[in-house]
C-alpha cells in the first residue's frame, strides 16, 4: 500500500473510532422511598422519554448479602451500615438500560447524589426525600455496570 492510501485509512479509522456510538448498559435501582409514593412508572418513563431502551426490569426486596455486595466500594464508609439497613428495608425495582453513553445520561437524568445539591428538573432533585433516601441509583461506570448487572440479572433476563 502506497504512503497516501496508508495515511488516508489510517485518518478514516481514526474518524470510524471518535464517531462510533458508545452503546452502554447501566443498572438502574428504584429504591425503598419512591415505592410507597407510586414513583416507580414515572422513573421508568423520565429514562425512557430521554431515548434509553430498558432492557431488564425486576421487582425484589434485596437482602443484607446483595446489599453489601452491591454496595461493597462504600464498606468502610461510616454511612455504610445505614446504607445497607435501608435499601434491604423494602422491596425496591431493578432495571437494565441501554443507550449511547448511558452511564453518563442516566447521572444526569438522576442529578447528584444529595437531593438538596440535585438541580430542579432531575430526578433526585425532584423527588430525592433526603442523602439517604435519594430515591434512585445508577451505575458509575460502564465497568460497574457490567458487574453490577450480574448481581441482579441473569443472562437470559436481559433483552
Ligand atoms: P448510588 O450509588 O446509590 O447511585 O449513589 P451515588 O453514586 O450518587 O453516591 P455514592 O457515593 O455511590 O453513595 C452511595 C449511596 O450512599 C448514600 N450516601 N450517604 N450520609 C452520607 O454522607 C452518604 N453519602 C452517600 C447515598 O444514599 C448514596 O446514594
Ligand atoms: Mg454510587
Amino acid at each position: 500500500m502506497g504512503r497516501m492510501k496508508k495515511e488516508a485509512t489510517l485518518i478514516i479509522n481514526i474518524i470510524n473510532i471518535d464517531t462510533e456510538p458508545k452503546m452502554e448498559r447501566s443498572l438502574v435501582l428504584i429504591k425503598p422511598d419512591a415505592m410507597p409514593r407510586r414513583l416507580a412508572g414515572a422513573i421508568v418513563a423520565r429514562l425512557e422519554e430521554h431515548g434509553l431502551r430498558l432492557a431488564a426490569l425486576k421487582m425484589l426486596h434485596m437482602d443484607k448479602s446483595l446489599a453489601r455486595q452491591h454496595y461493597a466500594i462504600h464498606q468502610d464508609k461510616p454511612f455504610f451500615e445505614g446504607l445497607i439497613n435501608y435499601i434491604s428495608s423494602a422491596p425496591i425495582v431493578a432495571a437494565v438500560f441501554e443507550g449511547e453513553r448511558a452511564v453518563e445520561v442516566i447521572r444526569k437524568i438522576m442529578g447528584t447524589t444529595d437531593p438538596a445539591k440535585a438541580e430542579p428538573g432531575t430526578i433526585r432533585g425532584d423527588f430525592g426525600l433526603d442523602i439517604e433516601h435519594n430515591t434512585v441509583h445508577g451505575s458509575d461506570s460502564s465497568e460497574t455496570a457490567e458487574e453490577e448487572i450480574k448481581l441482579f440479572f441473569n443472562a437470559n433476563e436481559i433483552y
